[in-house]
């Protein structure tokens, strides 16, 4: 079977061996910033630490009174709703850890050529909305409704095509109640700020990022599958650029540590004293709730339990846990690793595929234990 827009559109590029990171990606990178790791000791990620990803320019909205959000394609009743409208709905606020497909490429060997995050695409907001589901129930989707497609305001040229972002969610999983998916006015109990999709956005609690889409201008419910650049072309799992691949959909399990001690400023190795030292940090999974959290202090070699924090009730969010070490003089690799219930956890070898997605990798921090210059 084609893949449609595939045939117009180019491969995504792999660096040669050796190949530093490009001007390309760097501009990509000053754009799209990532969460500073000591902020993982937030709950909820503080304003403006939260990280962000776009793949276009972010949409310029002073003013939501002219925001249209349409609802139609095969349904019984369309639908024209403004940011207002929704706001006078009953709000559903949830608690959700959103983490980019991307996350961990450029960690990747050979590296795919894009927005080269390390492990820092990461973050935990409070989403304020109408479910998805309750506006699909007065609009009545047709009984061959099989997918519903989301577009943005934004608009661009991404390998050859151009396009505005849209992607699309299954009926079913458009229509779930665990998760829930959401139309968000508000994020931390504020208005959406502009880069995080102001004055509407799709969240999918428990899907990776290119799901939740921002600047939201209309949803359409169709009778045959969308085919759609971020649905066929990008955001699959391939090893050669002619398979079909399997689409992204939920987050894969990962733990990250607060990197302890103080950092160097170019290396980033972390300096610590000899001594008890409090490793903390966050797991999270969108395919089953995080249930074990083991640390390694030698790159891998031996690993023991790290202490869960309690239960919080916010399934769709990250959970804090944490371990003593009691560091020697010398150098360490720090690595922590997550398990959810499903028995999905994270390997210690990369998984290698072309776009660079779901690289759910343990992560590794460079530690210098050494005892203070006098
Ligand atoms: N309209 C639109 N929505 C979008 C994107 C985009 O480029 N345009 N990027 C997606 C991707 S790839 C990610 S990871 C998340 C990032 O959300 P955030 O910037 O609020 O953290 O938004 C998603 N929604
Ligand atoms: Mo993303």
């Amino acid at each position: 079977m084609g893949r449609g827009p595939d045939e117009m559109s180019t491969p995504a590029r792999l660096a040669a061996p050796g190949e530093g990171i490009g001007r390309d990606e760097l501009a990509l990178a000053t754009r799209n910033h990532g969460l500073p790791l000591e902020a993982l000791r937030h709950d909820l990620t503080p304003p403006g630490l939260h990280y962000v990803l776009t793949h276009y320019d972010i949409p310029y909205v002073p003013d939501d009174t002219a925001w249209r959000l349409t609802l139609g394609g095969r349904v019984r009743t369309p639908l024209t709703l403004t940011p207002a409208d929704l706001r006078s709905l009953p709000a559903v606020t949830t608690r959700v850890t959103l983490e980019c497909a991307g996350n961990g490429r450029a960690l990747l060997t050979p590296r795919p050529v894009s927005q080269p995050w390390l492990v820092e695409a990461v973050g935990t907001a409070e989403w304020t909305g109408v479910p998805l589901r309750l506006l699909l129930a007065e609009a009545g989707p047709a009984t061959t409704a099989v997918d519903v497609v989301f577009t943005g305001a934004d608009h661009g040229v991404e390998r050859g095509v151009e396009q505005d972002y849209r992607r699309s969610l299954p009926l079913d999983a458009a229509l779930a109640t665990e998760p829930e998916a959401l139309v968000a006015y508000a994020m931390n109990g504020a208005p959406l700020p502009p880069q995080h999709g102001r004055p509407l956005r799709l969240v999918v609690p428990g899907w990776y990022g290119m799901a939740h889409v921002k600047w939201l201008t209309d949803i359409t419910v169709q009778d045959t599958p969308f085919t759609g650049f971020q649905q066929t072309v990008a955001y699959r799992l391939r090893q050669d650029p002619g398979e079909e691949g399997e689409p992204v959909t939920r987050i894969a399990p990962r733990a990250l540590v607060v990197p302890p001690g103080f950092p160097d400023f170019m290396s980033r190795t972390r300096i610590v004293r000899p001594g008890p030292v409090l490793l903390e940090g966050r797991a999270w999974s969108g395919r089953a709730p995080v249930t074990r959290v083991e640390v390694s202090t030698d790159g891998g070699g031996t690993w023991a339990e790290a202490e869960p924090a309690p239960e919080t009730g916010h399934r769709w969010a990250w959970r804090g846990w944490h371990h003593t070490w009691t560091a020697v003089p010398g150098r360490h690799v720090l690595c922590a690793r997550a398990t959810d219930a499903g028995g999905h956890t994270q390997p210690l070898d990369q998984p290698w595929n072309r776009g660079g997605f779901a690289n759910n990798v343990v992560q590794r921090v460079e530690v210098l234990c050494a005892e203070e210059k006098s």
